[in-house]
């Protein structure tokens, strides 16, 4: 609403104004960005500097406003908004994506990447613009990819070291139904929960656990009220930065392609961020007193088939998981 009024405010001053004045003032955009991480998370920090790089192109036309923490709200309304174009840009995992854009399930699978370098390889290829493409069929423009590491489940009862352990577990997932039947097949009982409900629900044992990599299980202090964090790295989940098309469609042909090569120009940024900050935050978590564990993966793998089998089904994503597993 608060940029509804400035618009207004703006054009009032620009009829009173020498019209060489107004029309630079009314070509002024600021494009408005969601974030549920805080401040200083690399993923807002990326967005923050792909703003800069727009601003500078644009000679000042386009700003970037990025809202942390969740100011907009969490990943699932902020998304319908996004869609409509109340919000421009949104900077969320593919897990809230996954029931809506097929083609998102598959670099969320379990275990699907090999490594980090696998991953980048593949969301920075024409494997990666395919998918991100997929956006349009819910009125979004798919910019950019961001590293996400690996994540691994923790909990307040005991460390998870063989597939026994995850039983009976109850697990906060993503809203994704994948994320559900991953945790589901493992044994544990997963509850679909927005981000910013786990710390409570975790405090109050609603739920014994949750999964997430280094940096969100530290800023969200869920270390603090579950203390076990298993090595089970079982998905990486990436991040996507993606704009409503609504907004993208005010801007000219030059401005989109500002746009879209800052997104991308953002993500060796990002990386750099997010390199140091998994560092940063496993040491202080690991100081702080959370009780970390590796775990013998292969019979989560061997778990994991009736999920494959239940979202990999047709051929076209059948022919993205083959594409993805041939990347070297
Ligand atoms: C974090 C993602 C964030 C998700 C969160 C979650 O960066 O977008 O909201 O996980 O688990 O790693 O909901």
């Amino acid at each position: 609403m608060h940029s509804r009024r400035t618009i207004l405010a703006g054009s009032m001053a620009a009829a009173a104004m020498p019209a060489l004045v107004g029309r630079a003032q009314a070509q002024t955009v600021t494009l408005r960005s969601a974030d549920i991480h805080p401040d200083g998370y690399p993923t807002v920090e990326a967005v923050k500097y792909m703003g800069q790089l727009i601003t500078e192109r644009t000679g000042g036309r386009i700003k970037v406003q990025t809202f942390f923490a969740g100011q907009l709200g969490q990943e699932k309304d902020t998304i319908e908004q996004t869609r409509f174009g109340v919000i421009d840009l949104n900077r969320i995992n593919m897990a809230p994506f996954n029931n809506a854009i097929p083609e998102t399930n598959i670099p969320s699978l379990p275990f699907i990447f090999r490594s980090v370098p696998h991953m980048r390889k593949v969301m920075d290829g024409p494997i990666g613009d395919g998918i991100l493409a997929a956006f349009d069929s819910q009125d979004l423009v798919g910019l950019c990819f961001y590293d996400s590491g690996a994540r691994s489940f923790y909990n307040s009862k005991r460390p998870i070291n063989t597939l026994a352990d995850m039983k009976g577990m109850k697990i906060r997932v993503q809203q994704s139904d994948m994320f559900i039947d991953l945790v589901n097949a493992l044994g544990a009982n997963a509850t679909p929960m927005p981000f910013g409900e786990v710390f409570a629900a975790l405090q109050t044992n609603v739920i014994d656990g949750a999964e997430n990599n280094w940096p969100s299980y530290e800023s969200t202090r869920h270390f603090e009220v579950a203390k076990f964090y298993s090595l089970t790295e079982h998905s990486m989940s990436p991040e996507v930065l993606v704009m409503s098309k609504r907004s993208f469609a005010k801007l000219s042909a030059a401005d989109q392609a500002i746009v879209k090569t800052a997104a991308k120009e953002s993500v060796g940024k990002m990386r750099e961020l997010w390199e140091a900050r998994e560092k940063a935050s496993e040491a202080a978590v690991r100081a702080k007193g959370a009780q970390v564990n590796t775990v013998e993966k292969q019979p989560f793998i061997d778990a994991m088939k009736p999920v494959y089998d239940k979202y990999v089904k047709d051929a076209k994503l059948k022919d993205l998981l083959a594409r993805i597993q041939a990347v070297s």
